[in-house]
């Protein structure tokens, strides 16, 4: 189903909720389920109930669906919070997707989840679904920080109080390795093959990490469980890519609109899609390119190519904004100054550290990013992304600049965005406005900035010294530490739009 229907407003009388039983008063132009619900069947287990998600592999799946191939639902899991549960089962499960891009926007409605459930409190009822011999894929979005790793190593964080408490009771996990350790061996001991763990979050090499967390955990927990997975358990690496900024109340609204009745929970995102998968299934998998996903040998030059210049732009922007008191992306992009800085990252920088990627001009590949930046349909906060730098940083940002260093060349840029990460770390912009620093280590890291606040050496020393963000090699060049103490003294003390002007000549 494309999703590209554009869409007239209409003015029916609200009041009535998006159900399956609404779905045929919907205006012609709002696309839906175009198959039989009821004869769907699950296949996958979805945790991680987040907007990403629904914009991104469940229309995949949603196509799927709709071409023929029922056995691929998806029962969703939160592994904590209620509220998305809640909004979606009085709706049957069924949500809209809003896709915004300027002067048009269509709607569909997705069909593919067909349950919701937390963790939180239903628990049995999760294990129990994971251990299904009908489950044969477990994707996540859990963020970077759902995976209780190590961000500076990407290895298990063995301290996270989460799996302290996971192992000292493993049959009721709470962490999501040990959710996965736990259906793992009870599919096991019931004789029934391993499902594949399909990573779909923002982290370099996500399945190969994953597996080395949910191995790790298992070998504190079980180390005949651990060997177990090692050998028999798939976690392909993927890329993924969708622009989705929160849900906002003026997007529901616009969606009722649209719609004539209310959506709960509707989610909002740009046009663009792509998912690029290994192929590496041992129980089957929906036919995900039937609906445009790659499926390839190996993801990483892909990965690599969107971790750092998506993501790693996007968080140069994010810290540089926030500061600044920029409020979006797009807004960020129409600065006389930001787009420059954003390609130069690109061109001096991340480029230089991609390998080739298969059939794509990476030149070409900024270029359109800079295009998807500035849709003005989406409004995607810098504060939203600026969340939890503590895990984004390292590969995005961190991990090009110690690959540059030790093929013996200096960043150009780098260094200004991890100036501004800790600028940002003082929790209040240029224009005197505080914010909230969102990040698992926000204690730790704003009380830094704190005791730091007047000194951009002391400042950047501290920071340099925690290690669960930087790797001891990076933090061990001269060159470095010097640019970013530089820059960081620069944007404490004359600021984001002359710091920017220093940089760029102008
Ligand atoms: C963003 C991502 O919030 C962030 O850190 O960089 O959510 C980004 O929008 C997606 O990865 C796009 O695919």
């Amino acid at each position: 189903m494309p999703d590209a229907i554009t869409v007239q407003p209409t003015t029916h009388p609200s009041g009535t909720r998006l159900s399956s039983g609404s779905l045929d008063s919907l205006p012609a132009t709002i696309g839906r389920p175009a198959y039989d619900r009821a004869a769907v069947t699950p296949g996958i287990v979805h945790i991680g109930l987040g907007a990403f998600c629904r914009a991104h592999l469940a229309t995949y799946t949603d196509d799927v669906l709709a071409a023929g191939d029922t056995q691929w639902g998806i029962v969703g899991v939160d592994p904590l919070s209620p509220a998305i549960r809640d909004a979606l089962k009085p709706q049957d499960c069924l949500y809209t997707l809003l896709v915004r891009e300027e002067g048009r926007d269509s709607l569909r409605v997705v069909g593919s989840f067909l349950d919701a459930l937390v963790t939180a409190d239903q628990l049995d009822e999760v294990l129990a679904l994971m251990a299904a011999p009908a489950t044969r894929i477990v994707t996540l979005t859990v963020t970077e920080k759902g995976y209780c790793q190590d961000a500076a190593t990407g290895a298990l964080d063995e301290a996270h109080p989460l799996i302290r408490a996971d192992l000292d009771a493993p049959e009721a996990p709470r962490s999501v390795p040990g959710l996965l350790a736990e259906a793992i061996r009870r599919r096991r001991a019931a004789g029934v093959p391993p499902f594949t763990v399909l990573v779909c979050d923002n982290l370099a090499q996500n399945g190969i990490k994953v597996r080395g967390i949910v191995v790790r955990y298992a070998e504190l927990r079980d180390p005949d469980l651990a060997a177990y997975i090692a050998a028999q358990v798939s976690f392909p690496c993927t890329m993924v890519d969708r622009i989705t900024p929160a849900t906002q109340d003026a997007d529901r609204a616009t969606v009722e609109a649209a719609l004539g009745c209310r959506d709960a929970w509707p989610v909002v995102s740009e046009p663009f899609k792509q998912w690029v998968i290994e192929d590496r299934f041992p129980l089957g998998r929906p036919a995900w390119e039937k609906a445009g996903a790659i499926l390839v040998e190996d993801v990483h030059p892909f990965e690599l190519m969107k971790l750092r210049c998506l993501n790693g732009a996007h968080s140069l922007l994010a810290y540089l904004s926030v500061i600044a008191g920029i409020e979006t992306i797009a807004d960020a992009m129409a600065d006389p100054q930001l787009p420059a800085v954003v390609r130069r990252l690109w061109a001096e920088d991340l480029i230089p550290t991609l390998p080739p990627v298969p059939g794509t001009d990476i030149p070409a590949y900024t270029a359109a990013l800079e295009a998807r930046f500035r849709n003005p349909g989406i409004r995607h906060r810098t504060i939203q992304i600026s969340s939890d730098g503590s895990q984004k940083l390292p590969p995005r940002l961190l991990e090009p600049a110690r690959e540059l260093f030790a093929a013996g060349k200096a960043p150009a840029v780098i260094p200004l965005a991890v100036a501004a990460w800790m600028r940002f770390l003082l929790e209040v912009d240029e224009k005197g406005t505080a914010y909230a620093v969102a990040d698992p280590m926000a204690a730790a890291l704003t009380g830094i900035a704190r005791a730091n606040r007047q000194d951009a050496a002391a400042l950047a020393a501290a920071l340099f010294a925690v290690e669960d963000i930087f790797a001891p090699e990076l933090v061990a060049e001269p060159a470095f530490r010097a640019a970013v103490v530089e820059r960081l003294d620069s944007l404490m003390t004359v600021g984001v739009a002359a710091t920017l002007s220093a940089l760029l000549g102008t």
